[in-house]
């Protein structure tokens, strides 16, 4: 028995309450799903589908109008389909590219953490979107729920010990962190309704799975695409050139917040020990059951990780880690200074095949009347054979090319009129912005809807003042849940109201420091014209080498508040 399955906590959650009557995440999802007279289904179904990676919402953009039509909304589902790393097949890609015309909107969207969603899946369909996905040999199971989600890391396809060991780490890590309920193969695989219940044992999470979303990072300080700070537990390799030295596990990343409760907050993760190679599974099992049993399962808002290690602080923490582990362990080891890399243009694998990483706005992979990127990547991937890797930066990298293929890879992209990172400037290539509206059901404000023109009139005001060369990383988001990890970045732009957005400065590129709050509710059209401010200071008053993000932090948020409301 673990210590999630007594029964001594103050008051569960509801959530909590559900999760306990779920015969292990069955409900009644199968039943919910056989009506069909209602797209909406019961609280009990829309918590426990996320378990399953899917989500129930609405089309924002015709609610209102329905509603006055006395019309219900049209409901919708988006599935999220986990990838750990990124790394899918050519096989696997070419069968999500089909699946996206039979049940999805006919787009693919990377997201932030380096999966696939679908968005707009109707009820009917549900059941056989998931049974297809799993036919393709991929999963949705865990992509989301109060488990540990897709696993990210370094997308480089490149053949050494580094990135062997992320690669192993990631792969490693996948089956052991994965709930054993059978239900997720019940349900969507077998689609066994009736099947008498036979509960499994969950040695990792008990009854009552996590008090909620857990996320796992993995990278090195050389490479840490991944943000990996921002999440619940960041594994970071540390290596001697190419010998792996071990992990220091860094506890309690995490961005969500809510606007004017100043109770939650974004969080850095701290770091905390150090394991090798050896303990580097049992220890992030202590980590995940250090949480399971500390959690605070009476609030949501105040269960990630980050408020235990926020309040509690890092010696307790680490002393709660070691009970878990039932030994103690070294304090994580200071590290060097982090960089990111965006993986984008082409690069050798180190085994004689060449990858090519391709920007793709904000993880859309679609076709428009301008660019064909859907057909485009089909086409690349059918003939060519080779595997895309999905990115943190919510775009694409094209593994195992040949390089006798090179030239006529890059002739099929262009024809379908395909962006290459040299076309666009450094800020549009770092860019990233959320789904928001009209997919979002938390969205107060557009972001993946808004962000080309925003970043573009962002570049013009760079321009002026001869910084459009620079690497300053925007985000967008259409509420402040943080998805595209705006508070990580140098600019955060964070969904305030409809047409109104906080505007955070100061964060680092490297990931390693949050920004800043310094102006609440900024209009849209004035966004880029205030950032106009601060570009200014910064080209006046930069030293030497300074990046913008850092520049913003030394002035400090009272200067710059001043410096931007001033007329
Ligand atoms: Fe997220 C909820 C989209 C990465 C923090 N996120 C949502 C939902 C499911 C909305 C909902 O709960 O009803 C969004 C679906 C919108 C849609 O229309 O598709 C959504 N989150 C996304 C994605 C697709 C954004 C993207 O631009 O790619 C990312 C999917 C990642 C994945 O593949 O698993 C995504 N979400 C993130 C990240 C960034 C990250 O993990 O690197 C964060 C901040 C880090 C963190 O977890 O703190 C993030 N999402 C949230 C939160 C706030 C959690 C919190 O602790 O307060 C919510 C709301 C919630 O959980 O209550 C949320
Ligand atoms: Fe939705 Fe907010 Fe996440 Fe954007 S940040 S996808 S608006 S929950």
């Amino acid at each position: 028995m673990t210590a999630s399955d007594t029964t001594d906590a103050p008051k569960l959650s509801a959530v909590e309450g559900m999760k306990v009557e779920s015969r292990q995440l069955r409900g009644t999802i199968l039943e919910d799903l056989a009506n069909p007279d209602t797209g909406s289904l019961s609280e009990t179904t829309y918590q426990l589908l996320k378990f399953h990676g899917i989500y129930e919402g609405y089309n924002r953009d015709s609610a209102t109008t329905r509603k006055k039509q006395g019309l219900d909304k049209e409901y919708e589902f988006m599935a999220r389909i986990r990838v750990p790393a990124g790394r899918l097949t050519a096989a696997q890609y070419l069968r999500l590219d089909e699946l996206a015309d039979d049940y999805s909107n006919g787009t693919l969207r990377i997201t932030t953490r380096q999966a696939i969603q679908y968005h707009c899946i109707l009820k009917k369909d549900l059941w056989s979107t998931i049974h297809e996905i799993n036919k393709a040999q991929l999963s949705t199971i865990s992509a989301c729920g109060d488990v540990v989600r897709n696993i990210t890391s370094s997308p480089a396809p490149i053949r050494d010990v580094v990135h062997n060991t992320l690669r192993e780490v990631v792969d490693t890590l996948v089956p052991e962190v994965e709930p054993k309920s059978t239900a997720y193969a019940d349900i969507w695989i077998n689609g066994e309704q009736h099947k008498e219940f036979q509960e499994v044992e969950e040695p990792l999470y008990g009854k009552t799975y996590l008090p909620r979303k857990f996320k796992i990072g993995v990278a090195t300080p050389e490479d840490n695409s991944v943000d990996v700070l921002t999440n619940d537990l960041a594994i970071i390799a540390l290596f001697n050139g190419q010998t792996l030295e071990g992990f220091n596990l860094a506890l309690g990343g995490g961005l969500g917040m809510t606007h004017n409760k100043p109770e939650t907050y974004p969080y850095i993760a701290k770091p905390i020990v150090f394991v090798t190679k050896e303990q580097l599974i049992d220890a992030v099992k202590a980590v995940i059951k250090m949480q399971r049993d500390h959690g605070d399962r009476t609030n949501r808002k105040h269960a990630r990780l980050k408020y235990l290690v926020a309040e509690k602080g890092v010696e307790w923490i680490k002393a709660a880690v070691e009970e878990q582990f039932g030994a103690p362990l070294p304090p994580a080891r200071p590290v060097a200074k982090y960089t990111v890399i965006d993986h984008m243009g082409w690069h050798e694998q180190g085994d004689g095949f060449l990858y090519l990483g391709l920007p793709i706005s904000s993880g859309r992979i679609q076709d428009t009347a301008t660019q064909k990127i859907r057909t485009g990547l089909r086409e690349v991937v059918k003939q060519y054979g080779v595997d895309p890797i999905l990115t943190p930066n919510q775009d694409i990298i094209l593994s195992n090319i040949k390089p006798a293929d090179k030239t006529a890879i890059e002739a099929l992209l262009r024809a379908h009129n395909l962006t290459f990172a040299s076309d666009i400037s450094v800020v549009s290539r770092w860019a990233m912005a959320c789904p928001a509206l009209p997919t979002c059901g938390l969205a107060l404000t557009e972001a993946e809807r808004i962000k080309e023109p925003m970043v573009a009139s962002i570049e013009a005001e760079m321009q002026k003042f001869n910084l459009h060369n620079e690497n300053i990383s925007i985000r967008i988001t259409g509420c402040p849940n943080g998805c595209a990890r705006p508070y990580a970045g140098e600019i955060g732009l964070v969904g305030r109201q409809p047409g109104f957005y906080a505007l955070y400065l100061g964060g680092d590129f490297e990931g390693t420091r949050l920004n800043e709050r310094i102006l609440d509710k900024v209009p849209e059209a004035n966004i880029a014209s205030t950032l106009g401010k601060a570009f200014a200071l910064y080209s006046t008053q930069q030293q030497s080498q300074e990046s913008f993000g850092d520049f913003c932090h030394r002035l400090g948020a009272d200067a710059l508040k001043t410096a931007l409301e001033a007329a």
